[in-house]
């Protein structure tokens, strides 16, 4: 059986999603991000990054959350990637999507939601803001007029991007100058799937 480390307050949730999708039997093994988990030796060995998730297939061990999913969609069933233009535009808007959105995204969400209220700093909101709409500004044009970024029905393209996108949702960010955006995310996030991951996530940590 697949065997996923990670938590459920993780980027080990864009895999968990992933294999919702899948409908694939997989194994959660419960990893925090404190040292006693991730610098132990039995770990490094497994990522030597010292970072979740990880993913092990029999002997193939994988880490990189979007490379996961990549992978896990090369497998036969609904999340297959059907063909090589499939597959290398789901790498494409991956790729673009940690480099282009995620750092501003992440930093968005600590200055309005993760980091106690004393230390979050408005100018980082308002930068971070600002960042995004020239790569929201892309994301929309691609959207415009279609439902999904590779293809003609949901891949792991639209999975991998919406799951950094969740983000921008979490920290209240403004999608209205997007609207292809706002209506694709919406569906992305409304998948029975997303909801299982996150109604697993909402038991174990009692919200965000
Ligand atoms: N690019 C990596 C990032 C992995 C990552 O930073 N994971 C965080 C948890 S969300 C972590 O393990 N942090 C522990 C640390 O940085 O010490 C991926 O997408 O898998």
């Amino acid at each position: 059986m697949l065997k996923l480390y990670g938590n459920l307050r993780s980027r080990a949730t864009r895999c968990i999603w992933m294999l919702e999708e899948m409908g694939e039997p997989y194994e959660l093994l419960e990893t925090s991000v404190r040292p006693d988990d991730l610098q132990n030796p039995a770990y490094l060995r497994l990522n030597p990054n010292a970072r979740i998730p990880t993913l092990v297939d029999g002997d193939t061990v994988l880490w990189e959350s979007m490379a996961i999913n990549l992978y896990l969609a090369q497998k036969p069933g609904p999340m297959h990637a059907a063909s090589a233009a499939v597959a290398g535009l789901a790498a494409q808007w991956s790729f673009w999507a940690i480099l282009e959105t995620e750092a501003l995204l992440l930093d968005l969400l600590s200055h309005r939601v993760l980091l106690v209220e004393h230390v979050r700093d408005p100018s980082h909101v308002e930068r971070n803001t600002l960042l995004l709409q020239k790569p929201l500004g892309i994301l929309n044009q691609s959207l415009s007029g279609r439902e999904h970024l590779a293809g003609d029905s949901f891949t792991v393209a639209d999975l991998n991007v919406a799951s950094i996108l969740a983000w921008g949702k979490l920290s209240r960010l403004d999608f209205s100058p997007h609207p292809s955006v706002a209506r694709w995310l919406e569906r992305a996030l409304e998948r029975p799937a997303y909801k299982r991951m996150w109604d697993s996530r909402r038991k174990v940590s009692g919200g965000l």
